[in-house]
Protein backbone atom coordinates (compact mmCIF):
# COMPACT_ATOMS: atom_id res chain seq x y z
CA UNK A 1 0.00 0.00 0.00
CA UNK A 2 1.54 3.49 -1.00
CA UNK A 3 1.83 5.71 1.60
CA UNK A 4 -0.36 9.01 2.10
CA UNK A 5 0.16 12.16 1.40
CA UNK A 6 -1.85 14.90 3.21
CA UNK A 7 -1.90 18.30 2.73
CA UNK A 8 -3.98 21.68 3.40
CA UNK A 9 -6.07 23.41 1.36
CA UNK A 10 -7.45 27.03 2.28
CA UNK A 11 -10.50 28.23 0.04
CA UNK A 12 -13.92 30.54 0.62
CA UNK A 13 -16.38 29.05 3.30
CA UNK A 14 -19.34 29.64 0.84
CA UNK A 15 -16.90 26.98 -2.03
CA UNK A 16 -16.07 24.44 1.02
CA UNK A 17 -19.88 24.77 2.18
CA UNK A 18 -21.32 24.09 -1.52
CA UNK A 19 -18.74 21.47 -1.88
CA UNK A 20 -19.80 19.68 1.00
CA UNK A 21 -23.17 19.63 -0.18
CA UNK A 22 -22.40 18.21 -3.29
CA UNK A 23 -20.62 15.58 -2.16
CA UNK A 24 -22.79 14.40 0.17
CA UNK A 25 -25.33 14.15 -2.46
CA UNK A 26 -23.43 12.04 -4.13
CA UNK A 27 -22.43 9.83 -1.30
CA UNK A 28 -19.14 10.67 0.07
CA UNK A 29 -18.75 9.98 3.90
CA UNK A 30 -16.05 11.93 4.03
CA UNK A 31 -14.07 15.33 1.74
CA UNK A 32 -10.70 13.44 1.12
CA UNK A 33 -12.18 10.05 -0.75
CA UNK A 34 -14.24 12.49 -2.82
CA UNK A 35 -10.89 15.02 -3.35
CA UNK A 36 -9.03 12.16 -4.43
CA UNK A 37 -11.86 11.12 -6.92
CA UNK A 38 -11.67 14.84 -8.59
CA UNK A 39 -7.97 14.73 -9.11
CA UNK A 40 -8.44 11.07 -10.25
CA UNK A 41 -10.93 12.71 -13.03
CA UNK A 42 -9.00 15.33 -13.99
CA UNK A 43 -5.88 12.82 -14.63
CA UNK A 44 -8.57 11.16 -16.79
CA UNK A 45 -9.90 13.78 -18.65
CA UNK A 46 -6.23 15.33 -19.69
CA UNK A 47 -4.99 12.06 -21.11
CA UNK A 48 -8.34 12.20 -24.03
CA UNK A 49 -6.01 12.41 -26.86
CA UNK A 50 -7.61 15.52 -28.90
CA UNK A 51 -7.04 15.08 -32.40
CA UNK A 52 -4.08 18.07 -33.57
CA UNK A 53 -6.04 19.49 -36.10
CA UNK A 54 -7.59 23.00 -37.08
CA UNK A 55 -10.56 23.48 -35.15
CA UNK A 56 -12.75 26.58 -33.24
CA UNK A 57 -12.40 26.16 -29.55
CA UNK A 58 -14.94 27.99 -27.37
CA UNK A 59 -13.48 29.07 -23.87
CA UNK A 60 -15.64 30.62 -21.60
CA UNK A 61 -15.21 31.07 -18.09
CA UNK A 62 -16.68 33.44 -15.05
CA UNK A 63 -13.72 35.13 -12.79
CA UNK A 64 -13.68 37.66 -9.92
CA UNK A 65 -13.00 41.09 -11.09
CA UNK A 66 -11.90 42.76 -8.10
CA UNK A 67 -9.08 40.00 -7.98
CA UNK A 68 -5.35 41.78 -8.44
CA UNK A 69 -4.04 42.31 -11.82
CA UNK A 70 -6.12 39.51 -13.13
CA UNK A 71 -8.30 41.23 -15.82
CA UNK A 72 -5.03 42.89 -16.83
CA UNK A 73 -4.02 39.51 -16.98
CA UNK A 74 -6.71 37.62 -19.09
CA UNK A 75 -6.14 40.79 -21.67
CA UNK A 76 -2.36 40.38 -21.95
CA UNK A 77 -2.45 36.84 -22.66
CA UNK A 78 -5.20 37.04 -25.43
CA UNK A 79 -2.85 39.80 -26.73
CA UNK A 80 -0.16 37.23 -26.91
CA UNK A 81 -2.09 34.93 -28.93
CA UNK A 82 -4.20 37.53 -30.81
CA UNK A 83 -3.35 35.38 -33.93
CA UNK A 84 -5.47 32.49 -32.67
CA UNK A 85 -8.54 34.52 -31.29
CA UNK A 86 -11.16 35.20 -33.54
CA UNK A 87 -13.42 37.08 -31.11
CA UNK A 88 -13.98 37.95 -27.29
CA UNK A 89 -17.02 39.20 -25.25
CA UNK A 90 -17.36 40.06 -21.97
CA UNK A 91 -20.00 40.31 -19.81
CA UNK A 92 -20.46 42.02 -16.69
CA UNK A 93 -22.39 39.45 -14.12
CA UNK A 94 -22.69 41.46 -11.43
CA UNK A 95 -20.52 43.96 -8.92
CA UNK A 96 -17.79 41.14 -8.52
CA UNK A 97 -18.03 38.78 -11.28
CA UNK A 98 -17.21 38.98 -15.15
CA UNK A 99 -18.29 35.95 -17.89
CA UNK A 100 -15.88 36.15 -20.60
CA UNK A 101 -16.12 33.93 -23.84
CA UNK A 102 -13.27 33.40 -26.24
CA UNK A 103 -13.63 32.39 -29.83
CA UNK A 104 -10.44 30.94 -31.49
CA UNK A 105 -9.41 29.31 -34.74
CA UNK A 106 -6.64 27.62 -33.68
CA UNK A 107 -5.03 23.51 -33.53
CA UNK A 108 -6.65 21.39 -31.21
CA UNK A 109 -3.46 21.17 -28.70
CA UNK A 110 -3.08 25.15 -28.93
CA UNK A 111 -6.15 25.74 -27.78
CA UNK A 112 -6.28 23.22 -25.25
CA UNK A 113 -3.06 24.61 -23.85
CA UNK A 114 -4.35 28.39 -24.27
CA UNK A 115 -7.81 27.08 -21.82
CA UNK A 116 -6.00 25.44 -19.12
CA UNK A 117 -3.72 28.84 -18.81
CA UNK A 118 -6.80 31.35 -18.13
CA UNK A 119 -8.00 28.51 -16.47
CA UNK A 120 -4.79 28.44 -13.95
CA UNK A 121 -5.21 31.87 -13.01
CA UNK A 122 -6.20 32.66 -9.57
CA UNK A 123 -9.57 34.59 -9.06
CA UNK A 124 -11.11 32.43 -12.42
CA UNK A 125 -13.86 30.88 -10.63
CA UNK A 126 -15.24 27.88 -13.11
CA UNK A 127 -13.88 27.26 -16.99
CA UNK A 128 -15.17 25.62 -19.72
CA UNK A 129 -13.96 24.59 -23.60
CA UNK A 130 -15.15 23.58 -26.02
CA UNK A 131 -13.82 22.04 -29.51
CA UNK A 132 -15.39 22.78 -32.43
CA UNK A 133 -13.89 20.68 -35.45
CA UNK A 134 -14.17 22.05 -38.78
CA UNK A 135 -16.72 20.66 -40.89
NI1 LIG B 1 -16.80 42.81 -16.31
Amino acid sequence: MEELYRFGVSMEQSLIEKFDKLIEKKGYTNRSEAIRDLIRESLAADKIEVKNELMFGVISFIYNHHQRELEEKITDYQHHNYKSIVSTTHIHIDNENCLEIIILKEKAKRIKAIADKIFSYKGVKSGKLSLVPMV
